[in-house]
Order: structure tokens, then C-alpha cells, then sequence
């Protein structure tokens, strides 16, 4: 296995005028030809990249080249035997039928499609396979599937052949092609500057009917970005198409995005409210990927935060302007948690730009993406929204056709806007999650507020010197009036205080409005004051953060032994009381903290977390709170209905986010009765969806997963959903039994992501169950991880990290975790992606 390090980096020794590819498709044998018209820039050998190809012919300028020159991965052509500029030429022959890893060329459902992010490109030709090497290309496409695609602008179309170009200069990792038997729904966008752009959504025939959402999220994306960052779309088409099988959720390939067909297709009866958030934000992200990745790209995949990261922060903006801002900061806070809090605090925290890997698939990460997000987030803050604007103007203008570095990035903003970002880089180099505690002393009407940093060791950084920390807070007066609005202190010490004077009463802070940094905080602060934030706070995040900690404070007393969650309880009836004023917010207050989070914050209170009493004491908790407001909330659960037919927007999903928390917590007294009921006689899948999940959890669910199962058996992603909920929500007692039932059905189709992934993803989501006592979670998920490898390595790697946690839990959950790893580890011909993994994770 070879490590890759970030200080290896060396320019390429040549750039590329012009690539011409052309396909001859064919399930079992396509055959690429392809010519690459190079000049020199710098001194060195040509080297190509190439996978599992099977090398016909050379040719540079023309005169053949012996194919067996080409080795296992690489073909090297020495200085010596090149001109300044040449062509270099390839036939060769391809295989995408037997492409299970969905890597390069491959087939979904008898339709050709293609992802070569991050290296797929090397198995569908030679190429310099890497991100700083950027060609316009010009593509034929000959197949008799009657719809032909790929980057750019249609140049010639007639039955059996297509040629594309794509003018704009793109590395390899963006290329895309598309043969099948689809249908488009179509419209058209005028961009500012008056030019007209085709768009497409294409989908199987019978699907157009739920396509139409995705459009419209696509017309909205494309406006948003000219108003908030002037961005215009630069191509005659814009083409998107789903497919079934697909590693991740959407590539943003220039002029063809691919997506997962779950992220386009929506109906009332089978997509969520989730889904069409998800949709919208999905189609954002790829679309605003058109400037913030592939106009200007990354010099190597180290840098893959500059992306990722900027493109996640620009779509939660998208998305807050779309729906309500503070919802989705508190959503967004949630996964941040749950996904990179957890990463960053286990064996495979990296700093959102790491120095080196093994295998880059298994840096697509919530630390790349969402901490990528927060660090931008919080440059922002720190430079003022005009200082943004300046600095993005010019990192647009600057770099424009480039493949850029966090360097770049970080020059633009100190350009910009005249500051030393020297310690602000940290956020990118180090990885870990600062934990901020801060102490109060309160006296003669002065307030001082000291605040310490630190940050634990992670893999490879003993040493965490410490960070530049904006810490937005407000005061709160006893009375609930604010006494000092949001202020930005900007930490840079280890240690800091901060004075407030004058002040006549001692008031509660309201700390890290708005979640202004990505750390974990330790305060002490009673229950009054918590409920007194909840109640009174100015700044939403703040005021569900008071809550969610006042249950969480109570959990934890709980699951140690000690009564708990009556304050929250308390403090949930004035929430319940003007639930109706906002009721996205009341649901998401309303939920209790999960049982993951639960054990990770004891964990972090260096506790040892037992998931059976976790999840019976979550369990007693939200019983106690349904039978504590019972009457309010079967009053909310009947009002909170949304009468006439399903829309899809912020509003309506508000409403049946409260009506859904509202039956979660009834369903633990009427046994189910009332979701039964909802099951029965709701008419979009949103309630559909939540009152199956009810009564799964209240073990009352043959009926409906039977008439769920007949209804949808024809609909795979709603199939996908029938499966995940069984694992998710299934008693920690009965999950994996269930799980493995589930496994033994003909239509487990578990070469496919998404169905692999809704029951073997749900299982190890199921937190009691994946972490059963008896090792039977853990064993059951290495038994499909070793299945799925040798079939598909990438899906299989990042499922891995369902494993990363295993050290917080007891000897005896280890010592099974470490045996079902170690089966792992141990099987012959395992992948480098689930090599690296589980190397990472039992290190
Ligand atoms: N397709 C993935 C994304 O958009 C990787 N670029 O994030
Ligand atoms: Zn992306």
C-alpha cells in the first residue's frame, strides 16, 4: 500500500490543448479511442494513469508505440522519446458490464454512465488522471441507445452517434458520458446577461411524473447564484440525469450532473419532506459546483476541502434562503455533531485538509465537507459579510481556470480584506475539535468571562496549539430581556477573559450564538438558567441548544443512575404553549437528544456509555414527558394537520415536522393507536413514513409494513425507506434478527448502494443494536462488509466507519468490535479502500 503526502506535489510537466475521446459502447467490450494533443511547460517524462484497461494501441504523433509498454497502473514515456508537442493516441477496450465497483464506465439498468471522481477516469482511458491537469474535451458517442450525452454543448446528434464539446478547460475527474433509453422533462433559464440555457432532467420513461421537483430546484439554484454571488451558468445546456446505482449522491460533472435517482425523484406519495429538502439542497450543490470546482478546481486531492467545503457552505445559504435560515442552521449543527464531532473525536480524525492517504475515496468526509463548510462559515464571521463578498469577488476573478490550494483560498481573503490569517489556517491543518470551558465571575455589576481552549491529540498531531475562536454571545437578563445583543469576541489564546461592565443585574450569556465555531463547550449553568435561555433567548440556535442540553443533562443524570429530565420536561409546556407561532422550531426542541449523541457526550465526560440503559432511559424519559403534557400535545397532533393537497415547501414541512414529534411521543402511551391510524388514512409519505416508524417502535407494525411492501414492491427508492425504517426503528432486541430476515429476501438487492445501504446503514444507526452486548451487530455488519468488498470497495470503506467509535464502549463490546474487525482485516484480497480503514480504526 502506498501513501500519498500533500508535500510530494509536483506540477505536471505538461498541459493539454485539446483531449478528442470517442466510445464505440458495448456491455462487455467498449472500446475507447482517444487523442490527446500535449505540450511541454516543464521538464520531465509523460505519465499516464490507467486501470483494468486493456491496451489495444499507442501512438504518439502517430507512430505506434509497443502496448505492452503500458504496466499495472501506469504508462511512462521517457522525455527523451517526446517533442515539445505531440499527440499522443490510445485504443482501448473496456469492460463496463462487469463494473460492479461503479468506478469509471459502468451500467445501471441497462443505461451507460460513468463517475470519475476522485480517480475513475484511469479506468476508462490513459490519462494524467489528476485534478491540475485541466483540457477541453470533444466527444463522440456512438451506441444505440437512443439518448447520448456528455460535457458541453451538443456539436452534431443523429441516431446511433452524438459529439459533444465541452469548451471550458476540465480535469478528467469531471468528465461524464450517458447512453440509454431516458426521457427528459425540459425547460429553459435566461442567465442575467440575457443568454438562453436549455435545461434537462432525464429520467427512465415512467418516471417523468416525479422529476418535476428537481427542475425546479435546479431554475432556483441557478437564479440564487446570480443574486448571491454574481456566478452566471456558461454553457448552452444543462443536463442532469438519474441513475439507480450510484456511490454517493450527486456528481457535478460540467453540463451533466449525475445524480443518485433518490435525490431527484419526488412525489407526495413516495418522497419525503426530508427528500425534497435533500433534493433541493443536492441539486444546489452540484449546480453551484459549475464556479466552485470545476471553473476553478483543486490542484490535488488534498485540497478537496476547497471544494467541498465552500460548495456545502454556499448550499446551506442556498437552502436558508429557500426555507427558514434558523431551521437549517440547527439541522445543520445536528449532522455537524453527529457525523464530524464523532469522526474528529476517534481513530479516523484528519484535518479537513489532510497531508497524506492511502486511498482518496475515504476522504470524503463530513470533516472535508461539513467542518470544510464551518471553517468558511466562520471567515465569514470574522470578516464581516462585505469582506466576504470582496474576498470572493476576487478569489472568482483571480483564479479563474485554475486548480487552486487552501493557500489560494486563505491569499484572497487576506487580499481582500488587509488580515493576518496565519493562525486562522490551523482550522485546515489540524484536526480535532476544540473543547471551549468557560468559568464567570460576577461582581459589583462586572461580568468577566474566561474561556480556555484545548484540543485533545488526534492520529499523527500530538501537539494542538491553539485556534482563532469567533465567540458570538448575548446577555440575558433575569427578566428574559436582552441586556447586551450578539457580540463577537474573538478568541486567539489558550486562555482569555473578556470584561462586561455596568451591568445592573447578573445575567445567564447566551454563548456561541448562531454555533459560531465548530467546538464542544463545558459551562456550568443551572437548569433555571437553561430554561430561562430556552424561554427568552434572542437567537434561535441558542435557544434550541438550551433545550437540547437541558435534555441531554437530564438523560445523562438518567442513564447514570439518577433521576433527571423533570427541568426539561417543565420547560417543554411553555414551548408546547406557543408551539403553533413556530412549530418547525418546537419539533425540533420536542425531540430528544438520539442515543448516539447520548453516549458520545458521556464518552466525553469520560464515562463509559452502556447502550441498553441509554436507550430504556431515552425511552422512560419521552414517556414521562408524553404523560407529563399529554392533553397539549393530542391538541397540537389535531391541529398541526395540513389540509388540502401536499406542498413541499417549508411551511407545510414545519407542520408535519411538530405533528410527527407530537405522535412520536403519544405512540409511547396509546401503544400506536393513533399512528395506525395516521398510516392508514395520510396521503403523503412524509406522515406515511413517520407513523410506520411509530409503530415499528411500538412493535405493532405487520399489518402496515405488509400493505406498505404491496403497495411500493414496483418502486425501489420507497423500497429503500421500507427496509431502513425495519432496521432503524426495530427494538434493540428484535433489530438484528430482523435485520438478517430482511437480508435473506429476493429483493435485498445488495449490490445496489442505496438498498445495501438502507439496511445495513440502518442497523448500524439502530445505536442499542449495532452495539448489542453479544457482539450479534457488530458480526452481522462485517459479515455484509465482507460480502460487498471484493463487489464494491468504496461503499464498502465508508461504511466502515460505522466502526469508529468502538473504543468509548466496555471490555466486552471491544473485544467483539476487535474480533468482527480483525475478520475483516484478515480476509484475503480485502480492498486498499477497507485496508485503510480498518487499519485507521484498530490502530
Ligand atoms: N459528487 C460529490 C459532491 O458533489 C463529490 N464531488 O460532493
Ligand atoms: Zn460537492
Amino acid at each position: 500500500t502506498v501513501t500519498q503526502y500533500l508535500a510530494d506535489w509536483r506540477p505536471y510537466p505538461f498541459q493539454i490543448a485539446e483531449t478528442r475521446l470517442e466510445f464505440d459502447l458495448a456491455p462487455r467490450a467498449t472500446r475507447v479511442r482517444s487523442q490527446i494533443d500535449f505540450r511541454r511547460k516543464h521538464a520531465g517524462d509523460l505519465v499516464l494513469d490507467g486501470a483494468g484497461l486493456k491496451t489495444l494501441a499507442l501512438a504518439i504523433d502517430g507512430r505506434p508505440l509497443d502496448p505492452q509498454r503500458a504496466e499495472a497502473g501506469r504508462l511512462v514515456i521517457p522525455a527523451a522519446e517526446l517533442p515539445d508537442a505531440f499527440t499522443f493516441s490510445a485504443e482501448v477496450e473496456i469492460d463496463p458490464e462487469a463494473n460492479t465497483a461503479l468506478e469509471g464506465l459502468y451500467l445501471s439498468g441497462g443505461m451507460f454512465c460513468t463517475q470519475c471522481e476522485a480517480e475513475g477516469f484511469r479506468h476508462i482511458t490513459w490519462y494524467p488522471d489528476r485534478p491540475d491537469v485541466m483540457a477541453p474535451f470533444r466527444v463522440t458517442v456512438r451506441s444505440d441507445k437512443p439518448v447520448l450525452l456528455s460535457n458541453g454543448n451538443p456539436v452534431s446528434s443523429a441516431p446511433g452517434q452524438a459529439v459533444w464539446h465541452d469548451p471550458w478547460p476540465k480535469p478528467a475527474y469531471l468528465f461524464a458520458l450517458v447512453a440509454g433509453d431516458l426521457v427528459a422533462i425540459s425547460d429553459s433559464f435566461t442567465t442575467m446577461a440575457g443568454r438562453a440555457v436549455a435545461l434537462n432532467v432525464w429520467v427512465r420513461p415512467g418516471d417523468q411524473d416525479r422529476a418535476g421537483y428537481a427542475m425546479e430546484s435546479l431554475i432556483r439554484s441557478m437564479k440564487w447564484d446570480e443574486e448571491a454571488y454574481g456566478r452566471e451558468y456558461d454553457l448552452d445546456v444543462f443536463n442532469i440525469v438519474a441513475v439507480d446505482d450510484f456511490n454517493m449522491g450527486a456528481m457535478e460533472n460540467k453540463g451533466l450532473n449525475i445524480f443518485n435517482s433518490k435525490l431527484v425523484l419526488a412525489s407526495a406519495e413516495t418522497a419525503t419532506d426530508g427528500d425534497y429538502e435533500r433534493i433541493e439542497g443536492v441539486i444546489g450543490h452540484e449546480y453551484f459546483h459549475n464556479w466552485t470546482g470545476n471553473r476553478i478546481t483543486c490542484r490535488d486531492w488534498f485540497q478537496l476541502c476547497l471544494k467541498e467545503g465552500l460548495t456545502v457552505f454556499r448550499d446551506q445559504q442556498f437552502t436558508s434562503d429557500m426555507r427558514s435560515a434558523a431551521v437549517k442552521r440547527i439541522h445543520d449543527v445536528q449532522t455537524l455533531r453527529a457525523r464530524q464531532f464523532r469522526e474528529d473525536a476517534g481513530p479516523l480524525a484528519h484535518p479537513p485538509r489532510p497531508d497524506n492517504y492511502q486511498e482518496i475515496n475515504n476522504f470524503y468526509t463530513a470533516t472535508v465537507y461539513e467542518k470544510g463548510a464551518e471553517v468558511i462559515g466562520m471567515l465569514k464571521r470574522l470578516v464581516g459579510d462585505d469582506g466576504y463578498r470582496r474576498a470572493l469577488d476576487l478569489y472568482f476573478d483571480r483564479h479563474d481556470g485554475q486548480a487552486c490550494t487552501i493557500e489560494d483560498w486563505i491569499k484572497v481573503f487576506e487580499d481582500a480584506t488587509g488580515r493576518d490569517l496565519t493562525q486562522f489556517k490551523r482550522w485546515y491543518t489540524d484536526a480535532g475539535t476544540p473543547r471551549l470551558t468557560l468559568a464567570e465571575n460576577w461582581r459589583d455589576g462586572r461580568l468577566t468571562l474566561t474561556f480556555r481552549q484545548e484540543t485533545a491529540p488526534t492520529p499523527g498531531q500530538p501537539e494542538k496549539p491553539p485556534r482563532v475562536i469567533p465567540i458570538a454571545l448575548g446577555l440575558i437578563g433575569p427578566n428574559g430581556d436582552e441586556v447586551l445583543p450578539t457580540t463577537v469576541l474573538e478568541m486567539t489564546e489558550a486562555e482569555q477573559s473578556f470584561r462586561f461592565d455596568g451591568l445592573g443585574a447578573r445575567p445567564v450569556v447566551s454563548l456561541l450564538r448562531g454555533f459560531s465555531a465548530p467546538v464542544t463547550v463545558a459551562r456550568e449553568i443551572a437548569a433555571d438558567e437553561q430554561a430561562l435561555l430556552l424561554a427568552h433567548d434572542t437567537d434561535a440556535y441558542a435557544r434550541w441548544q438550551a433545550g437540547h442540553d437541558l435534555a441531554l443533562d437530564g438523560l445523562i443524570a438518567r442513564a447514570t443512575g439518577a433521576e433527571g429530565g423533570a427541568a426539561f420536561s417543565r420547560a417543554i409546556g411553555g414551548l408546547l404553549d406557543d408551539a403553533e407561532t413556530g412549530p418547525a422550531f418546537a419539533a425540533l426542541c420536542l425531540a430528544l437528544p438520539g442515543e448516539e449523541e447520548i453516549a458520545t457526550t458521556i464518552a466525553a465526560r469520560g464515562g463509559i456509555p452502556d447502550p441498553d440503559a441509554i436507550h430504556a432511559r431515552r425511552e422512560a424519559l419521552a414517556r414521562d414527558i408524553a404523560r407529563a403534557h399529554e392533553p397539549a400535545l393530542a391538541r397540537l397532533y389535531e391541529v398541526m394537520q395540513t389540509p388540502g393537497p401536499y406542498r413541499p415547501d417549508a411551511e407545510g414541512a414545519a407542520r408535519r415536522s411538530l405533528r410527527l414529534a407530537c405522535l412520536g411521543l403519544l405512540s409511547r402511551l396509546d401503544d400506536g393507536t393513533r399512528a395506525e391510524a395516521l398510516f392508514g388514512a395520510a396521503s403523503n409519505m412524509t406522515e406515511r413514513q413517520g407513523a410506520l416508524e411509530c409503530l415499528i417502535a411500538a412493535g405493532r407494525d405487520e399489518a402496515a409494513l405488509a400493505g406498505f411492501a404491496r403497495e411500493f414492491s414496483g418502486n425501489r427508492l420507497v423500497m429503500d425507506k421500507w427496509f431502513m425504517v425495519q432496521a432503524l426503528r426495530a427494538a434493540p432486541e428484535r433489530a438484528v434478527a430482523r435485520a438478517r430476515e430482511l437480508a435473506g429476501r429476493p429483493d435485498f438487492d445488495w449490490m445496489n448502494p442505496n438498498r445495501f445501504r438502507a439496511l445495513i446503514g440502518g442497523l448500524t444507526a439502530n445505536h442499542a443494536a449495532f452495539h448489542a452486548a453479544d457482539g450479534s451487530g457488530y458480526a452481522f455488519t462485517v459479515d455484509w462488509l465482507m460480502r460487498l468488498d471484493p463487489v464494491n470497495p468504496q461503499t464498502t470503506a465508508r461504511m466502515c466507519s460505522a466502526f469508529e467509535t468502538w473504543t468509548r464502549y466496555d471490555a466486552g463490546r471491544q473485544a467483539r468490535a476487535r474480533a468482527a474487525l480483525g475478520r475483516l482485516a484478515a480476509m484475503k484480497g480485502l480492498s486498499r479502500n477497507s485496508a485503510e480503514m480498518v487499519t485507521r480504526i484498530l490502530a
